[in-house]
């Protein structure tokens, strides 16, 4: 049985990505009206990716005997006007989500939970590998400023990410 401020803690990271995925997803929408396929893939497959981490974190309040609370997901902003701007955005989340999972891992430690402290390892190991992925296609879109060829090869680039379902914990 996981204790209550574990279990309160997991649960509003279950929204955090949630609204991760829903985040993405409207970046996704931004990049299709730009006609920008492989933007569109990169952000399909980060919305499926979030999913995956709200499932994986919903599955371990069940597997503990914890309580499910669902509460509302925040509307994202829709404010991009280039996609340099969007990957900032995403880059500042992503960092901003690193310090939830920080936040997580020391409410851990602050119950002596630790089979919760192993479990949220995934996920800070995830978060590493998810900042930097982001800072890669950033510090291209910075190169790349306003060339065009340069940003559809950029675009061909993104289009090969594939999804793989992530085993977690
Ligand atoms: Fe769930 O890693 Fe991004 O937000």
């Amino acid at each position: 049985m996981i204790n209550e401020k574990m279990n309160a803690a997991l649960n509003n990271q279950v929204n955090a990505e949630l609204y991760s995925a829903y985040l993405y997803l409207s970046m996704q929408a931004y990049f299709q009206k730009m006609n920008l396929t492989g933007f569109v893939n990169w952000m399909n497959i980060q919305v499926q990716e979030e999913m995956a981490h709200a499932r994986g974190l919903y599955d371990y309040i069940q597997e503990r005997d914890g309580e499910i609370v669902l509460e509302a997901i925040k509307k994202p902003d829709l404010k991009w006007n280039s996609p340099l701007q969007v990957f900032e955005d995403v880059l500042k989340h992503e960092q901003y989500v690193t310090s939830l999972i920080n936040n997580l891992a020391d409410v851990a430690d602050e119950t002596k939970d630790r089979a919760a402290a192993l479990f949220l390892q995934w996920y800070i190991k995830e978060q590493v590998e998810e900042e930097a992925s982001v800072s890669g296609v950033l510090e291209t879109l910075r190169m790349i400023k306003s060339d065009a060829n340069a940003l559809l090869l950029l675009d061909r680039e993104l289009a090969q990410r594939t999804f793989t379902q992530p085993v977690i914990g």
